[in-house]
């Protein structure tokens, strides 16, 4: 080899080095700010990040630490929260508001350290206050360690594909309409494929969104629900999808006609264009809604998988074909779905035993209603939900601060490790008086390094429907579920401790419940919530503290030099 070449390689070759290093610590710019969009033939402001809607994609490597600074130029109180990154000892960072942070008012700014560890494949950031997340949201790609590659072969080309919620009316105005209502919120407008609704939709087949592939490829596709109430079925019309990872984990390769997808969690799904070149098929996804009698959005979004190849008039002039997806309320789909998830590789820790065990109702609750305000609820209540009975109310000094400086009276430490009532969770003749929760600031303390199993038991109160309960700080293995009450003798003699899913985001299924485990690793202040905003609005919500180690690095991180102020 010439001497030159070889200069020039050394130059090249280092230069690789070099912006390999820098990608390591990327810092990235988020201006959160309003921008107007027009969709369904109406135009509004929208709060976004750097103007786009869905957000900027963040892409990183396994392990990878990245600061990005939110300044925010818009006029709400505003945090990001960077979902599935479990940011080892780093609560600070971790951004549900008036939990691990107080909120960035207008005008000011904070640098997010996002510290990723073992996570892999899709998560996604999206804002933790009020419902600014609606709009304010983003894929994260997360690829395999320089010099190391995932376990399937490399796809021809890989995009996230991201649903979203839309309503013509401003969202905030949405959100404070439901809050003085006391009933539940208006439905959205539609569903949103990468921030367009689809052309199924009244006025809006400008922009639906459109992938365009070329025959005999492997697509990987990054989804993410970041729809604010609903979980989906999603579809590609004569096509399968073969789902190698979940919330950040890879997963044995399983192949479906249909995926099912709740607010908060992410799919890495292969797909083979093995199809009829020329041809177009719809992508679609719509609701999975369990709740009797509670209306919500039914419309169906849709994008369009277009192959390249023949394009003649006779083939193109041929609509997409759609796909059929399982019906509204069909658990057994959805369940046959999540059932069919389970974790690669071997088992992070031991899962035989557990050191705490904490079985916690997940209820829609109603308040009785004195002055007809807020009245909005059945029969004249105002809706309400909690964990354990108890309805979680907002401190007004985040909890990590109150924890660290040791700041009385901010919070409570009794969240309890069984609910104060055990009756028929899921019967469907409950008394009224059990519909009224407590209102309070609870949290549960727990040892650092302990095995915490928790078992989530949906109840009918109000109405029965299925919780996307969400763990910050966290992956915990799903290691059972069913319908019905939770047989503390029976159903452990079921539970797979062998191969079950990582996730961060469980869906505990209607009138039934799930059981989790996770260790206790990660010293902080972590939130625990339905991912169903309306939910998180109503205060089904809790907070796990894990207290630090005995050595250095089993402690909290300092503060960084600047946190919001209260
Ligand atoms: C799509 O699938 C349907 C039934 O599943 C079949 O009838 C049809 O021929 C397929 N069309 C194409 C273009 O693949
Ligand atoms: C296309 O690939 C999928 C796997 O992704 C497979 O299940 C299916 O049978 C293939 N279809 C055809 C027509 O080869
Ligand atoms: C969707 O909901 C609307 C309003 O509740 C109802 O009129 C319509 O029949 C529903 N459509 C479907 C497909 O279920
Ligand atoms: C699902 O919805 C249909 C139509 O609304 C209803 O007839 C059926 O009973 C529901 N199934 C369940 C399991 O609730
Ligand atoms: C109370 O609310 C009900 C139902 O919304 C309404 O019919 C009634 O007029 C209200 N009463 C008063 C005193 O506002
Ligand atoms: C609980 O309620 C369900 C639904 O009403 C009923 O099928 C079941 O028999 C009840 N269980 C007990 C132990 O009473
Ligand atoms: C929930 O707490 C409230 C207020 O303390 C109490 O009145 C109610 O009986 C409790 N309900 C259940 C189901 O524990
Ligand atoms: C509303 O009242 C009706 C009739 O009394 C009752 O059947 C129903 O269970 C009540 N619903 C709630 C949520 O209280
Ligand atoms: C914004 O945050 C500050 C600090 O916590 C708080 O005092 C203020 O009430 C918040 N504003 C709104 C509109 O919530
Ligand atoms: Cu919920």
């Amino acid at each position: 080899m010439p001497s030159s070449i070889k200069i020039v390689l050394f130059f090249l070759l280092s230069l690789a080095k070099s912006t390999h290093l820098e990608a390591r610590h990327r810092r990235h710019k988020f201006s959160v700010r309003e921008a107007s969009y027009t969709r369904l033939c109406e135009t509004k402001t929208i709060l976004t990040v750097n103007g786009e809607f869905p957000g900027p994609t963040l892409h990183v490597h396994e392990g990878d630490t990245i600061y990005v600074k939110v300044h925010n130029n818009g006029k709400y109180n505003i945090t990001i929260h960077w979902h599935g990154v479990t940011q080892p000892r780093n609560p600070w960072s971790d951004g549900p508001e008036y939990i691990t942070q107080c909120p960035i008012q207008p005008g000011d700014s904070f640098n997010y350290k996002i510290i990723f560890s073992k996570e892999i494949g899709t998560l996604w950031w999206h804002a933790h206050s009020d419902w600014s997340r609606a709009t304010v949201h983003g894929a994260i790609i997360i690829y395999p360690k320089h010099g190391t590659t995932n376990p399937f072969p490399n796809p021809y080309r890989q995009l996230p594909i991201i649903f979203g919620e839309w309503w013509k009316k401003d969202v905030m105005e949405v959100l404070e309409e439901f809050v003085a209502s006391g009933g539940p919120p208006r439905n959205s407008d539609a569903y949103t494929i990468n921030g367009q609704p689809g052309d199924l939709y009244p006025c809006s087949n400008q922009d639906t969104f459109k992938l365009n592939v070329k025959y005999g490829k492997t697509y990987l596709l990054h989804m993410v629900n970041a729809g604010m109430n609903e979980i989906l079925f999603f579809a590609i019309a004569n096509h399968s999808l073969t789902i190698v990872g979940a919330d950040g984990f890879y997963t044995k390769p399983f192949t479906k006609e249909y995926v099912l997808i709740s607010p908060g969690q992410t799919l890495d799904c292969l797909l083979e264009t093995n199809n009829t070149a020329g041809r177009s098929y719809y992508m679609a996804a719509r609701a999975y809604s369990t709740a009797v009698g509670i209306p919500f959005d039914n419309t169906t979004t849709t994008a369009i998988l277009q192959y390249d190849g023949d394009s003649s008039p006779t083939t193109t002039s041929r609509s997409p074909i759609l796909p059929s997806l399982p019906f509204y309320n069909d658990s057994t789909a959805a369940f046959n779905f999540l059932a069919g998830v389970k974790s690669r590789g071997p088992l992070l820790f031991p899962l035989e035993n557990s050191d705490l065990q904490l079985f916690s109702t997940v209820s829609v609750n109603a308040f009785p209603c004195r002055n007809n305000i807020s009245c909005g609820g059945p029969n004249g209540t105002r809706l309400a939900a909690s964990i354990s009975n108890i309805s979680f109310v907002s401190p007004f000094i985040d909890i990590l601060e109150a924890y660290y400086y040791r700041i009385n009276g901010v919070y409570g430490t009794r969240f309890p490790r069984v609910p104060p009532l055990f009756f028929n969770f899921t019967s469907t003749n409950l008394p009224r008086f059990l519909l009224t929760p407590e209102k309070a600031t609870e949290v549960r303390v727990i040892e650092y390094n302990s095995i915490v199993e928790v078992v989530f038991q949906g109840t009918n109160l109000v109405a029965g429907i299925d919780h996307p309960m969400h763990l910050h700080g966290f992956s915990f293995y799903v290691i059972g579920w069913g319908f019905g009450n939770f047989d503390k003798k029976k159903d452990p003699l079921n539970y797979n401790l062998v191969d079950p899913p990582f996730r961060n985001t469980v869906v505990v299924p209607v009138n039934g419940w799930a059981a989790i485990r996770f260790k206790a690793d990660n010293p902080g202040v972590w939130f625990l919530h339905c991912h169903l905003e309306r939910h998180l609005t109503w205060g089904m919500e809790t907070v796990f503290i894990v207290k630090n180690g005995n050595r250095p690095q089993e402690r909290i991180l300092p503060p960084p030099p600047h946190m919001p102020p209260c």
